[in-house]
């Protein structure tokens, strides 16, 4: 074992793996069993495809094994780590999986983050290897690669999918691999964090806590054995990868069918003719996919899955999407942090449009506390806050942020605002520093979104703060319409009808055709206060 590995990580306290272990919660077991023992039970059974691929668990493992044995031969050792990009298709799966296999750490980065973020990854965890599918078609790519080949310090190797010249193809070995023994509390791998502020941290996730993650998602949302789970979102982000998503698919003993494509005309296509069964979907993904049924003359009754999460579903168009996907609704809230909640397939609907769902695990502790740090009382709202048996306790090599991230006794400040009805479930309304302060009024932009998005014709809202001398701050909305855009009068009219509080109504208006999303699909309000805060002199509201 490279012991540089646990540098700068925070397990959980002693006693508690301890009983977490003695309780059966935590397995004892590397990650990679999850499918290995699939290659052994189901050799023949179809693993993973994609538009061009398809293998069978055995095929699946064997790919695996070859490049953990061609990685090891390139003298790389157990612990290190490897910052891992990688496309959505049938090597996603082979390649990380031979990671594990291999030992290695993967640091699971997004296609869409550049050099900045890459070059971060690698130097904040002490990578050795960078390995991506390449460039696909996007010549940029190659100066990119080069560009961290040149900034990132700490790699001794860099490959690629396929030969990307002047860098090594993914090297393969022999057969006959067997892999090096694991540590089931040590980092299994390293998830990014989604936060909006500066650069992402890396949050490790030990086999133990991520195959509990696995196993207690794949329980709620009743995953079984013949699923057909499509992967549209970004696979190395936790919802589509662990949620239950890949891994929990691929440890039923189900196939993962994996797309670059998220449009409709693409999944609806795959979805029939693979008769996929589950997929996971962001909000404004959901909306598109939703509107397309109207035309599309697929045969989508297979899917009965149709998760959504990562930010806050309107109610509007939960009850859009409910009825365009009849029965196949659960809403999803969660982190790469930890904590995941879910609606359940047998909630009303009622539940199923206005909640974010509750824990999947009775292990979770929750609380909601004031700006004093006080538990506010039950039912109100408040910060959330978590902790428990795969919920980080430390972000990695990141001390000095730890201190205010986590509680002294562990709970991890999560940054939103939710509040928890008598029934257990959560509602989600907002981000703490999400909100608007005019003139010493401190109200939450989620609210007022969420009214912007039931008028007809607009199909995206971010409520966001501008700058004001007078009051500090007044209220603007940028908004993205179909058919007939509404004025700025016209739609506090609409507000006001609504109910909503008059210091609350927008004073600004921004339409445009379309708003900035982070690389996995959520509205990015910082790159619009960005752009707007650039833009201001010019724009007329
Ligand atoms: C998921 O993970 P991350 O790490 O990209 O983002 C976490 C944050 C949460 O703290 C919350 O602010 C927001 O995204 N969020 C939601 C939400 N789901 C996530 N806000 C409102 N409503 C929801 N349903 O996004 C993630 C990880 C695992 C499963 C699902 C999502």
């Amino acid at each position: 074992m490279n012991n540089d590995l646990l540098n700068g990580f925070k397990p959980h306290p002693e006693e508690i793996e301890l009983h977490y272990k003695q309780q059966g919660i935590w397995d004892n077991q590397p990650i990679w069993e999850l499918i290995a023992r699939n290659a052994q039970d189901l050799p023949d059974r179809c693993a993973v495809r994609d538009l061009s691929h398809q293998l069978t668990y055995a095929e699946l493992l064997k790919e695996a094994d070859l490049i953990a044995a061609g990685l090891l031969a390139k003298g790389f050792n157990t612990g290190e780590r490897v910052v891992f990009q990688w496309s959505n298709q049938v090597s996603f799966a082979t390649t990380l999986l031979g990671i594990f296999r291999a030992g290695l750490v993967p640091v699971m980065s997004l296609p869409a983050h550049r050099q900045n973020e890459i070059c971060h990854f690698a130097q904040l965890s002490g990578a050795s290897v960078y390995i991506t599918s390449g460039v696909e078609g996007d010549a940029s790519r190659l100066s990119m690669i080069k560009q961290i080949a040149e900034q990132a310090k700490t790699l001794r190797g860099i490959y690629s999918a396929d030969d990307m010249d002047p860098f090594d193809p993914l090297p393969k070995g022999e057969d006959d691999f067997t892999p090096p023994s694991t540590d089931p509390d040590a980092p299994a791998l390293f998830l990014v964090s989604g936060g909006t502020t500066g650069l992402p941290k890396l949050i490790p996730r030990s086999h133990n806590d991520y195959r509990y993650n696995i196993a207690c998602a794949a329980s709620a949302c009743e995953l079984q054995s013949n699923e057909a789970y499509l992967a549209v979102l970004p696979a190395a982000h936790n919802f589509p990868l662990g949620c239950p998503g890949i891994l929990g698919t691929l440890a039923m003993g189900g196939q993962v069918v994996f797309t670059r494509d998220a449009s409709p005309d693409q999944c609806f296509e795959l979805i029939e003719r693979f008769g996929v069964t589950a997929t996971a979907l962001v909000p404004a993904l959901a909306q598109v996919w939703t509107a397309a049924t109207a035309w599309e003359a697929m045969d989508l009754s297979s899917l009965h899955l149709l998760q959504v999460g990562g930010s806050k579903l309107a109610k509007s168009d939960a009850q859009a999407v409910m009825a365009a996907f009849p029965d196949a609704l659960q809403q999803v809230f969660g982190m790469a942090e930890g904590l995941v909640c879910y609606t359940h397939l047998g909630d009303t609907d009622e539940t199923i449009v206005t909640t974010q769902g509750r824990p999947m695990s009775p292990l979770d502790e929750l609380r909601v506390v004031d700006d004093f740090g006080q538990d506010v009382v039950a039912g109100q709202e408040g910060e959330l806050l978590t902790r428990g048996p795969y919920t980080l306790r430390g972000y990695y090599r990141a001390e000095i942020h730890n201190r205010r991230a986590f509680t002294p006794d562990g709970f991890y400040r999560s940054g939103d605002r939710v509040r928890i009805q008598p029934d257990g479930n959560i509602v989600v309304t907002g981000r703490i520093k999400d909100v608007v302060n005019r003139g010493g009024e401190t109200f939450a932009c989620d609210e007022i979104e969420e009214h912007l998005l039931a008028h007809p014709n607009i199909l995206q809202a971010a409520v966001l703060p501008m700058p004001d001398t007078a009051l500090g701050e007044r209220v603007g909305a940028a908004i993205v319409c179909n058919g007939k855009v509404p004025t700025l009068q016209t739609l506090r009219s609409f507000l006001i009808e609504r109910g909503l509080a008059t210091f609350k109504l927008p004073e600004h208006l921004h339409v445009r055709s379309s708003l900035p999303m982070t690389p996995v699909g959520k509205i990015d309000k910082k790159k619009i206060l960005e752009i707007e805060g650039e833009s201001r002199t010019n724009i007329a509201y």
